[in-house]
């Protein structure tokens, strides 16, 4: 039996959209930063008297959909083993699930370092992370601790497809302030809106083409741990991507009213000298970036905006880990 623990992460630099083939290999590289406030810690135990994969999430057990993805995953970790028992997989989510705060990302980080170690599979982090891949893309990032980046890759086999540190959790005094702008999980996945985005948009060619610059401008801003560099390009990032599914037909729309009055409050603090910058995701939520000092200030200023329901405050975390 192991137990692992992985934390979210949030992109700074998103990934959206994918390659064709089975691998889910991203159209787009990736930066981000690991969140040790939200995360995951999963029990997998191969047991050879199972005849299926049993799944239990925040004390429930499952099926249908969320049995099976997790199912699918431990094929490739059977395939791999040679070890073909089946699994009883426990896992408790520290981030609500699929609202749009990586909870997929956190999940299958975590099913991949228990599942890996369970079935004897003794691999690097690179590797975690390229199997994590195929649970989530963006889980191949919560291997790592700190800011991270995930190379895109060019071969088909997706091995130079894997995540990088960039950055180590306590290099930077950094925090990411989430105001929750609405409850439950969100309207759409993050795979069918990049899906739909990919086959309709006519924003989605030049969203990939123009991609490599922000993570190149990213990274830079990152070793020169200049803030307002890194936010600067992780809101023009996040807009780009948000337009780029605006513009699928049906359009993707995962923005709330409240969404956008927690940006324009952002924008305020920055005309009152306070350095702050917001992400979205694939959900209402709207984060913000800023230095550990201003945390409070913005903390503040996020509360107070009418229909943000929960403001809370996270600092970068470190990489998945078997736990003891
Ligand atoms: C990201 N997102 O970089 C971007 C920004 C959402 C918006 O990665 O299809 O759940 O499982 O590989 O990882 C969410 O996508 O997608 C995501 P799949 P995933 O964080």
């Amino acid at each position: 039996m192991v137990i692992a623990y992985a934390h979210t992460n949030i992109a700074v630099v998103k990934y959206w959209g994918k390659r064709p083939g089975p691998l889910n290999l991203p159209a787009v590289g990736s930066v981000s930063l690991t969140l040790r406030e939200f995360g995951t810690e999963t029990r997998v135990e191969a047991d050879g008297a199972l005849n299926a994969d049993m799944f239990e999430l925040n004390g429930k057990v499952q099926d249908g959909l969320p049995l099976k993805k997790v199912s699918t995953f431990l094929d490739l970790v059977r395939a791999r083993s040679g070890d073909v028992r089946r699994a009883r997989v426990v896992s408790r989510n520290d981030v609500p699930t699929a609202a749009g705060l990586a909870s997929s990302a956190s999940a299958f980080a975590a099913l991949a370092v228990a599942g890996a170690r369970a079935f004897g599979l003794h691999l690097s982090t690179a590797e975690l992370s390229s199997l994590a891949r195929q649970g989530s893309g963006s889980a191949a990032r919560s291997v790592e601790g700190g800011f991270v980046r995930l190379h895109k890759g060019a071969r088909e086999d997706g091995t130079d497809c894997f995540a990088e540190q960039v950055a180590a959790p306590d290099a930077w005094d950094v925090r990411l302030v989430v105001a929750h702008c609405a409850e439950g999980p969100k309207d759409v996945a993050s795979t069918d809106g990049m899906n739909l985005t990919m086959k309709t948009s006519p924003f989605f060619a030049p969203w990939v083409e123009t991609h490599e610059a922000d993570i190149a401008d990213a990274v830079a801003a990152i070793h020169a741990r200049d803030l307002p560099r890194l936010g600067e390009v992780m809101e023009f990032n996040t807009l780009k991507m948000h337009a780029s599914g605006m513009a699928a037909r049906p359009g993707v729309l995962y923005w709330r009213g409240v969404s956008v009055e927690a940006m324009h409050a952002v924008k305020q603090l920055r005309q009152a000298g306070v350095g702050a910058w917001f992400t979205m995701d694939a959900g209402p939520h709207v984060k913000v970036l800023c230095a550990t000092a201003d945390a409070e200030r913005v903390h503040q200023a996020l509360s107070s905006v009418p229909g943000v329901l929960k403001v809370q405050v996270a600092s970068p975390g470190p990489s998945a880990r078997v736990l003891p």
